[in-house]
């Protein structure tokens, strides 16, 4: 092997089960983790992942390449793994625009919407609610969407198209700057790789219908890929998310439903639990119409499973345990008797 003596800066493109694709602007190449990197890594937040930079060395006229470092991420979209309870996984990092897609038909749901919103803003990303099949319901019934997404997120950018009938495919395309990095996010079926395609203006993806997604039980979409398209953009597609977990509570909660805490500010009492207490501008909110039940409901559930996210891996840990414990001496007593 030749090797070069400086590393060398790199973007991740994909990342595989035990190997990563990696590009310096032009062409891809593949690329391993150094036995260090390998060693040292404590968590999966420590391996690199789709969109981060990284420091590595190119080998045998750049067609293979060790990665040494991750670079700091300026931004990160993360989540629960699903199913498992403490673990977190990185879905991308660096991403200055996050398209939140959700499609008018069935799909459409706002509190789900307001899941991807908490996960955007936590990870500094700055998102814009793309509303896809407007070709399937009347204009009356979108504006009726549009106005319900206005009182949740009133500050974030929404507009509406169709890959079938093409409109403001090119509003889209406007919005896609060189050097900016963006990622297509949303449940599986909303039109996210067909969105992609009509960018593209080609059919280079694959995209399938949701029936057929229904059968086989399984994402068209199926791994995470930085994408460049001509102008210099890139652009991130990735697998519908089939749960949502909210990992850090602070920052993603609080601009997500800033009209909440707001509000809060003005219950007679410092410590209110907004649950019974008199004077609660909360529930007096509630009960006025001029908050909706069901988002407040939404944010404390949310807030109760970020607080659980938060806590240390230890801290589940002995909360697995505890409830182990109580499984196996509720078991043993069933026996006892
Ligand atoms: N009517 C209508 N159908 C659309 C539109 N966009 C996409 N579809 C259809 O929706 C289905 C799903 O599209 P995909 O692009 O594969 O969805 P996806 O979001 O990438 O799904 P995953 O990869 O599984 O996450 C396909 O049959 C598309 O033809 C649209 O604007 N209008
Ligand atoms: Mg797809
Ligand atoms: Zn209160």
């Amino acid at each position: 092997m030749t090797k070069n003596t400086n590393h060398d800066l790199a973007r991740v493109v994909s990342v595989h089960k035990d190997s990563f694709v990696v590009t310096k602007g032009i062409g891809e190449v593949f690329a391993e983790l150094s036995g260090h990197m390998l060693y040292t890594a404590s968590s999966s937040l420590d391996m690199p992942t789709t969109g981060d930079w990284v420091y590595a060395d190119f080998f045998d006229d750049n067609t293979h390449a060790i990665i040494h470092e991750v670079l700091p991420r300026t931004t990160f979209l993360k989540r629960k793994s699903a199913g498992k309870i403490a673990d977190i996984q990185l879905i991308a990092a660096n991403i200055d625009v996050a398209f939140i897609i959700q499609s008018v038909d069935f799909n459409f749901n706002l509190r789900r919407l307001e899941r991807y919103l908490v996960m955007v803003n936590q990870g500094g990303i700055t998102p814009i609610i793309l509303l896809s099949k407007c070709d399937l319901i009347s204009s009356e019934k979108l504006e009726e969407i549009k106005t319900n997404i206005l009182n949740i997120a009133p500050q974030t950018s929404v507009l509406a198209f169709s890959n079938v009938s093409g409109e403001n495919i090119d509003t889209i395309k406007n919005l896609l700057l060189p050097e900016q990095t963006y990622c297509l996010l949303g449940s599986s079926g909303v039109g996210k790789t067909t969105l992609l395609n009509s960018i593209l203006g080609s059919d280079e993806f694959e995209t399938q219908s949701v029936s057929k997604k229904d059968s086989k039980g399984r994402h068209t979409t199926t791994s995470r890929e930085l994408i460049q398209l001509e102008n210099g953009a890139l652009i991130i597609d990735t697998p519908g998310m089939r749960e949502l977990g909210n990992l850090s509570i602070d920052t993603g909660l609080e601009e997500t439903f800033a009209e909440i805490l707001e509000l809060a500010r003005h219950c007679k009492f410092g410590n209110c639990s907004h649950t019974n207490e008199k004077g609660c501008a909360i529930l007096s909110a509630i009960e006025e119409g001029e908050l909706a039940e069901q988002r407040y409901k939404n944010y404390i559930k949310m807030k109760k499973e970020s607080a659980f996210n938060d806590m240390s891996y230890s801290e589940k840990r002995q909360k697995d345990k505890a409830f182990g414990a109580l499984i196996k001496t509720t078991l043993e007593s069933k026996h006892k008797y």
